[in-house]
């Protein structure tokens, strides 16, 4: 299946709101496919329809990086009944290369979605788990893991990557 090109900041493309998935089938099979793939060569453990610039609530994911389409996870239209606790640790982006900072987010979840087939499930996560459903939820909602920094280390990121941009290294 073909990569696709992955977006990256600031492309507007990313703030945008995806629309809700309404259509399951074999085109929606192709595109969780190509998704799949482009998510492996990066390699990473997650990836949001959006930042493949498709405009769907739609990410897939697969912790242990295995390659195979029969294990890769599909959610579609993600909401959250439940956020509890607090933790904060390190993350970085496919979308935002070459950058990583601690991110609080919610230490435990429970994501109510549909599955490749429009089938609901509902998913209690901690750990790792419950991390990734966050972000690539908010990738979704258009928001990226800068924008959940402190406005101290934002503008920093801000003023590296215009850096950088200036040296044509960005
Ligand atoms: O959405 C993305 O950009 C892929 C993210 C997913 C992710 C970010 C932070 C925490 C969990 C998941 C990553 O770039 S995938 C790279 C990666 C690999 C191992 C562990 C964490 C992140
Ligand atoms: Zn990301």
């Amino acid at each position: 299946m073909p990569i696709r090109e992955i977006l990256t900041y600031p492309d507007p493309f990313l703030k945008r709101v995806a629309k809700p998935v309404t259509e399951f089938g074999p085109a929606l099979d192709e595109l969780i496919a190509d998704m799949a793939d482009t998510m492996w060569d990066e390699p990473g453990i997650g990836l949001a329809a959006t930042q493949i610039g498709v405009d769907l609530q739609l990410f897939v994911y697969d912790l242990e990086v295995s390659r195979d389409h029969e294990r890769v996870g599909v959610v579609c239209n993600p909401k959250f009944t439940l956020m509890e606790g607090e933790e904060s640790d390190e993350e970085g982006c496919l979308s935002v290369p070459g950058y990583t900072a601690a991110v609080k987010r919610s230490a435990r979840v429970v994501m109510e979605a549909r599955d490749r087939s429009g089938n609901p499930i509902k998913v209690d996560a901690t750990g790792l788990l419950a991390r990734m459903f966050q972000h690539e939820t908010d990738h979704l909602n258009g928001i990226l893991f800068i924008e959940r920094l402190s406005p101290l280390k934002r503008g920093m990121f801000i003023r590296r990557f215009k850096k950088l941009q200036a040296r044509g290294d960005a």
